[in-house]
């Protein structure tokens, strides 16, 4: 038999490509050498160090799939497993990143005419500018499809006008992806947006209770007037916004992965330390059983993501698998982190600790991109055929 390395139950490693391995490592020291001893004090004072996304940018660690325009043109995998060592120290990081990378490179990549990729994309790449990516809106969240947002064809350009909600980067962003119902044949398309229109605000939302170590906000757009320039000429209709969702949402699968994991190796560290009764708390059942079913849940989640990624890679992803990861994923990572979490008892109160924080992290992950439920209802539409989110 060979040995059962419980730091890679199901040898990962032997699954991935040399490339993907250096990528991880480098990720890997990056994010425990430079985000570790930042986080605690983004997470109390609800800021981020605009140093980040350079030094990420440094690294090829964004938009690292597209091909050209300065971009690591790397695999599916990679870019997961980055997401992974990203939330391995907090999720609202990975947000950052992955808002900068899925949300904003993939729509000006895919959507985008050559002079938008020309201007925007290298400078993503290097973290240079910022993105925001805005969907979302306050009366329209898990249905998009009832967004308010309108873009009005008038001489020289557009104007747009609406609101967007609960937008990761929008107070510090350079560039806005805003989808917005095309007045004149109905169809939602997305337009880029740059800080400094006239008529275009991005305040903050505080006092969050979760994700503080990334900033949140609103957009508001009253008559924002652009140029012919700024409408993503090939997006058209909500697969477009919705393909951009593919990607993230592949990305948070492996993210909330390294969350756990991260979760794991720090209780499971202080049950070995922590005495109670004359014993280490690790010598405990009921500690043990805690750790093996977070445990288990890591590795049979990542091979699930592996597989989809290896697929996407191929050009043979169905949106449905995605969902699959994201929901499975970040459900099995809320409940899991919550459970471990009580292997710290007191401590567990203390953000120096870490585990908190990710579990309130870790709700929001559950949350975004496609409540759980609502991937349920994707799933459950594939497999019955019928769609269950409205009469
Ligand atoms: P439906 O009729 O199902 O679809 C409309 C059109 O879209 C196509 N489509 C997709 N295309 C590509 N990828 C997908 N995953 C797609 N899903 C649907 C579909 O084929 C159709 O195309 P066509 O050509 O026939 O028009 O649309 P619906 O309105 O019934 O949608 C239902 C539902 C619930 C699936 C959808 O509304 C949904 O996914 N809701 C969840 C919304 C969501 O995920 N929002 C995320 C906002 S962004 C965010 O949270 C960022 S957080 C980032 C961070 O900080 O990390
Ligand atoms: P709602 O849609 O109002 O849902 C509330 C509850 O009702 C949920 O439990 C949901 O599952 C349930 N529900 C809704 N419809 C149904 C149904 N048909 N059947 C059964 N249950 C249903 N958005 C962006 O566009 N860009 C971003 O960068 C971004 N970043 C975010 C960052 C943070 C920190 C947060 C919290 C959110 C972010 N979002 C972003 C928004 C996010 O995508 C939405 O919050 C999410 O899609 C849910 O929408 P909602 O909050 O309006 O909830």
């Amino acid at each position: 038999f060979a040995r059962f390395n419980w730091e890679d139950p199901f040898n990962l490693e032997s699954l991935l490509t040399e490339e993907e391995i250096a990528i991880r490592d480098t990720a890997h020291q990056y994010c425990q050498e430079n985000l570790l001893p930042r986080v605690l004090k983004g997470w109390r004072t609800e800021e981020i160090d605009h140093d980040i996304l350079p030094e990420m940018g440094k690294l090829g660690l964004l938009g690292p799939t597209i091909q050209g325009y300065g971009c690591a043109g790397v695999s599916n995998v990679a870019y997961g497993l980055i997401a992974r060592e990203i939330e391995r120290v907090d999720s609202g990081y990975r947000s950052t990143a992955s808002v900068q990378s899925s949300l904003v490179m993939h729509p000006v990549n895919e959507f985008g005419s050559e002079a938008q990729k020309e201007e925007y994309l290298p400078r993503l790449a290097k973290g240079e500018l910022v993105g925001a990516f805005g969907l979302t809106e306050p009366n329209h969240g898990s249905d998009p499809a009832g967004m308010e947002t309108t873009a009005e064809e008038v001489d020289g350009g557009f104007v747009l006008n609406g609101s967007k909600t609960w937008i990761t980067n929008a107070p510090f962003a350079d560039v806005f992806i805003i989808w917005a119902r095309c007045k004149w044949d109905s169809k939602v398309r997305g337009f880029i947006l740059d800080k400094g229109l006239k008529g275009l605000t991005a305040p903050a939302i505080k006092n969050k209770v979760a994700l503080r170590a990334s900033v949140t906000g609103s957009i508001f757009m009253d008559s924002v007037k652009v140029s012919h320039d700024a409408l993503l000429s090939k997006s058209k209709g909500l697969g477009s916004p919705f393909s951009c969702l593919n990607s993230a949402r592949f990305g948070i699968s492996w993210g909330v992965m390294g969350a756990l994991e991260d979760c794991i190796e720090r209780t499971r560290a202080y049950a070995l330390e922590r005495h109670q009764f004359n014993r280490p708390l690790a010598s405990f059942q009921l500690v043990q059983k805690k750790l093996v079913d977070a445990h288990t849940e890591v590795a049979l989640g990542l091979q699930a993501s592996l597989q989809v990624g290896r697929l996407k890679d191929e050009g043979k992803v169905a949106p449905e698998m995605i969902s699959m990861v994201k929901r499975n994923n970040c459900g099995k990572a809320l409940q899991h982190a919550r459970i471990v979490l009580d292997i710290l008892g007191g401590n567990a109160s203390a953000d120096e600790y870490h585990i908190g924080r990710h579990v309130a992290n870790l709700q929001v992950t559950n949350t975004y991109e496609g409540t759980y439920d609502i991937h349920t209802l994707i799933l459950g539409k594939a497999i019955t055929g019928i769609p269950a989110f409205a009469n």
